[in-house]
């Protein structure tokens, strides 16, 4: 079976081992991963969702903070703080540090960041092909109040800066994906959703992870176009997000937090949406029109229990394996 899932960083990682451990070794798995996040700092392009897919799938993340290497050390950044280097309030530890230089080297020379990746994971053997939603600069931005300019003024400022920086606590007037006009979706990337037999969404943050996807122009087009059923899986449980700003991404877009309220947001297939399927938690409930929709335990506490939602998402389409 040919299963495409669209990911973010963490909720999208530990969903794909859940994948992994469900079809077992040697399955075609495609992830289509957010380059949202993504950003030059240090003259070094960072892919955070990238990373954390990479290293999750290849065993060498740092578990608890669910980013950047286990058994990290953090002499460089606290060199560059020595020289008041900005930003200093995001840290690149210095085993990560060797992938973006190793990246930054390789897009220097003119390679697509589709062709470095697939470079990087030579080492990390993920087990799941893991595609860039663009070879674009694609940059998920937010716009915030700008008081020292005035009352009424506002400014647009990196995802990076108002997530770690400001902890998601300036509120968001709107999300915008810069660099998103002149982007094309990651050809590869439509073929795999094309050539599916499904396509799942992982419980990633569903603005700015598979919304800053969406937004790439020919994502939604491939998703309503494909034969495949497409089955998404909800981040918010019990009317919250089990991790992150979710709360305050889907506030900033009008959307409620509840399973029920991201189930019609993403909306039914047959009325220009994208959902055949949508799993919600036990307790959780959704009536979303158009849509299937089951609850069944959704916390990703290891992969086989990850792997149980998967496949309570196949079985919701009548694809169980
Ligand atoms: P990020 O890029 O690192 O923020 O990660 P993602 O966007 O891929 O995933 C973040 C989302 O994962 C959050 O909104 C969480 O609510 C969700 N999440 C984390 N753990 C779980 C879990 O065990 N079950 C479910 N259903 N969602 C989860
Ligand atoms: N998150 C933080 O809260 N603080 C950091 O200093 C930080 C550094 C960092 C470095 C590399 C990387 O791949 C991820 C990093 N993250 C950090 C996590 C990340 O920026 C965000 O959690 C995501 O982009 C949101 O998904
Ligand atoms: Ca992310």
């Amino acid at each position: 079976m040919k299963v495409t899932v669209l990911v973010g960083g963490v909720g999208g990682a530990r969903f794909l081992l859940g994948v992994k451990e469900l079809l077992g070794p040697g399955a075609d798995i495609t992830a289509v991963v957010n380059v949202g996040d993504d950003v030059w700092l240090h003259g070094l392009r960072i892919c955070p969702d990238l990373d954390t897919c990479m290293y999750t799938l290849g065993g060498g993340i740092d578990p608890e903070r669910g980013w950047g290497r286990e058994g990290e050390t953090w002499v460089v950044r606290d060199e560059l703080a020595a020289y008041g280097a900005d930003p200093t309030w995001f840290g690149l530890g210095d085993k990560d540090m060797a992938t973006h230089l190793i990246r930054t080297r390789m897009l220097r020379a003119g390679y697509p960041l589709s062709d470095v990746t697939a470079a990087l994971c030579h080492r990390w053997q993920p087990g799941v092909a893991l595609l860039p939603a663009s070879d674009d600069r694609v940059e998920t931005h937010v716009v915030v109040d700008d008081p020292a300019n005035g009352p009424k003024a506002r400014k647009a400022i990196h995802f990076q800066e108002w997530w770690v920086r400001h902890k998601g606590e300036l509120p968001a007037h709107r999300f915008a994906a810069i660099g998103a006009d002149e982007a094309t979706f990651l050809p590869a990337a439509r073929e795999a959703i094309t050539n599916a037999d499904v396509v799942l969404l992982a419980p990633s943050n569903p603005v700015v992870s598979i919304g800053a996807i969406l937004e790439i122009p020919g994502a939604r087009d491939a998703l309503r176009e494909t034969q495949a059923k497409v089955v998404g899986v909800s981040p918010i449980v019990a009317n919250r997000p089990l991790r992150g700003m979710a709360d305050r991404c889907l506030q900033a877009i009008g959307v409620e937090t509840t399973a029920e309220a991201v189930g019609r947001h993403y909306g039914a297939r047959p009325d220009g949406g994208l959902l055949d399927g949508w799993l919600v938690h036990t307790g959780d409930t959704a009536d979303v029109p158009g849509v299937a929709t089951r609850a069944v335990p959704l916390l990703m506490t290891d992969p086989k229990a990850t792997a149980q939602m998967v496949r309570e998402a196949l079985d919701l389409v009548g694809l169980a394996p």
